[in-house]
């Protein structure tokens, strides 16, 4: 007898990977010769194992969630429904380290739970950068060399998405967080493409970040800027707009954090209104990037610096933090946007699909789209090729559970 169980209702392995918002799955009989009975009572349950991430079972996407949960299946091939979900503060650190298994007794009176099949998952994290594991760290750096391929693989379009001329479509104006969201989630699914087990981590420039300017990780800066890694660092061959390197060069100590920025607490404080938390553009957004000279301290060439990205994951993770702080999810609550302004451009209002997503080239877009439609997911559905502003604000499927986009941060729950 065999059960096969499906996470995210899909049997493919791309699939296999949950954050802390309940994922729909399966669990079904596929060989049910020798059962006794018509229908069984199968456990779900998860084999212990040190160091890997921690999930929880329901039967219902609400809850309550447990270490365990027993549901009755037909024999007949029927699938039975139930969720699972990271256990908030328990993410993996390498793919596949939870085994979700299934366990049957073809009645409460029948001994042992047999074990019916087993399924490795991982609980996949969006992480403090600083905090990886050297095996995070190695898989991170593999992928966006791989990814950007010296300059001719996939990342040159996330390099053209990003620069002064498509400025206004994600700069200084409301979508900026959101058009930003769209953006580092089109970026982390194409290293997952590269390598699943790879999430986003985010740069805490509120606080010093020692580890990652190391040359096995984003590199030291020299005097001049060249940012210089280890022979084994495949950032070594990083090559961007036929510009060989990274130039960054720090105004602060890298054992520190830059000064003059705005602390994570006093972001969170900029009030519940989102007119008044967008300002964290400035400050500390902005700031961050000028506390260096180099390729991302401008606009035009920021997404040449892998570190850019981590800069603005860390952006990302305040607006979810700050989302969940004020209830700000609903993109149709007044104050989880900035729609009172007359001069929104398109791109900005909460109906209007995003650049260069959308593919449009007329009118006030650019006359260049580069990359094509954002990326998608085996694990979810949202935000879709063609995002609207509206389709990032509920990531987390808190208003509506098709909204998940399938991230996470491992201090936002
Ligand atoms: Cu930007």
């Amino acid at each position: 007898m065999q059960a096969e169980i499906q996470i995210n209702n899909s049997t493919t392995p791309a699939a296999r990977y949950l954050t802390w918002a309940p994922s729909p799955c399966r669990v079904r009989i596929t060989n049910p010769a020798g059962s006794p009975a018509v229908q069984l009572r199968v456990r779900l349950g998860t084999r212990t194992n040190t160091g890997g991430g921690s999930v929880a079972f329901a039967a219902q996407a609400g809850g309550p969630y447990a270490s365990t949960l027993t549901v009755t299946v037909p024999v007949n091939g029927q699938s039975v429904s139930f969720f699972v979900r990271g256990v908030f503060g328990k993410p993996s650190s390498g793919d596949r380290d939870v085994i979700i298994e299934a366990r049957a007794r073809s009645a409460p009176s029948s001994g042992n739970w047999r074990l019916l099949g087993t399924l490795p998952v991982m609980v996949r994290i969006r992480k403090n950068a600083n905090n990886l594991t050297s095996g995070e760290r190695t898989r991170l750096v593999a992928a966006f060399a791989q990814l950007n391929d010296q300059g001719l693989g996939r990342f040159a379009d996330f390099r053209e998405m990003h620069v002064n001329q498509s400025s206004p479509e994600a700069h200084g104006r409301p979508a900026f967080l959101p058009w930003h969201r769209a953006y580092l989630l089109d970026l982390e699914r194409e290293l997952q493409a590269v390598d699943p087990s790879v999430a986003l981590p985010y740069w805490r420039f509120d606080q010093p970040a020692p580890s990652l300017f190391t040359p096995d990780y984003l590199g030291v800066s020299d005097a001049l800027g060249n940012v210089q890694l280890s022979a084994t660092n495949p950032l070594q061959f990083w090559r961007t707009d036929n510009v060989p390197g990274i130039v960054r060069r720090p105004f602060f100590d890298p054992g520190q954090a830059p000064a003059g920025l705005r602390t994570e607490a006093q972001t969170l404080a900029l009030g519940a209104q989102y007119t008044g938390f967008r300002t964290l553009e400035g400050n500390p957004h902005g700031s961050a990037h000028t506390s260096f000279g180099g390729f991302i301290s401008s606009i035009g060439t920021a997404a040449r610096d892998p570190l850019f990205f981590l800069l603005h994951c860390n952006v990302d993770r305040l607006w979810a933090k700050w989302q969940l702080q004020n209830n700000r999810f609903d993109s149709g609550v007044a104050a989880s946007y900035d729609t009172n302004n007359p001069g929104n451009k398109t791109g900005h209002n909460l109906v209007d699909t995003m650049w260069p997503w959308n593919g449009i080239t007329t009118g006030d877009r650019p006359p260049f789209a580069p990359g094509g439609a954002l990326a998608s997911s085996a694990c979810v559905n949202a935000p879709g090729p063609q995002p609207r502003v509206q389709d990032c604000f509920d990531y987390r499927g808190s208003v509506a559970a098709v909204a998940q986009m399938g991230f996470d941060y491992d201090d936002v729950g």
